[in-house]
This record gives C-alpha cells, sequence and structure tokens, in this order.
C-alpha cells in the first residue's frame, strides 16, 4: 500500500513538473509574439493610398507596395523625416518607425495622397 502510494505520488509530480514546464513555454512563447515588431502593408492604388491611417506599436515596419500604375515617392517632413526615393510600379520600399508620435505620410508626386501613422 505504502508503496504504490511512493509510486502515486512520484508520478503526480512528475506530471506537475512537466505541466509546469509547459506551461513555462506557452507563457515564453506569448511573450516572444507580444514584444515581436510588426509589418503592415499600405497600398498605393489610383494615386491614393489603401489606408487614411495606421495605427502601430514603436519598433513595427511599414511595407509601402505601389500597386499602382505610375510611380510614387512616399516621404514625411515630420518630426520623424524620411524619403524612399521614387518608387516604380510593383515596388515595396520598408520603413521601420521607432519614435512613438502621430506622423504625416505623403506622396511628392501626388500632393492629395496622404496617411496618418501613429505610432505608440
Ligand atoms: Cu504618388
Amino acid at each position: 500500500m505504502t508503496g504504490l502510494f511512493t509510486r502515486f505520488s512520484k508520478s503526480k509530480i512528475q506530471r506537475r513538473q512537466i505541466l509546469a514546464l509547459f506551461v513555462a513555454l506557452i507563457l515564453l512563447l506569448l511573450g516572444t509574439l507580444a514584444f515581436a515588431a510588426a509589418t503592415v502593408t499600405v497600398k498605393q492604388i489610383d494615386k491614393a493610398f489603401d489606408k487614411t491611417s495606421i495605427s502601430i506599436k514603436a519598433g513595427d515596419t511599414v511595407d509601402f507596395t505601389n500597386a499602382d500604375t505610375v510611380a510614387h515617392n512616399i516621404m514625411s517632413r515630420s518630426a520623424d523625416p524620411f524619403n524612399l526615393g521614387i518608387m516604380k510600379v510593383g515596388e515595396t520600399k520598408s520603413r521601420k518607425f521607432d519614435h512613438a508620435g502621430t506622423f504625416e505620410v505623403v506622396c511628392a508626386l501626388h500632393p492629395r495622397m496622404k496617411l496618418s501613422v501613429e505610432v505608440k
């Protein structure tokens, strides 16, 4: 009876250890996903951005894809300025946003094209 109890207790402890290890692994995975930087795609179609605004986290990247029939020049004169240069049809250029704030992104060739990027 004592032997059976000991064996039962041992396996229960082992099961708890395996469960604890499993929970730790899941938490680690969730933590990694929560802190992983994301990439958001914004397309240019018909001389416009396919979104008027996006909200991202600091460290995230925006892929600007020219899905239009004309060239574009994505840039920003805001507090975190950048200029991706001329983008040919079908071309994608990326911009990583490291600083929090709201930035207006425009096209130097088409002044009506505007995108608000909120970085949290
Ligand atoms: Cu343009």
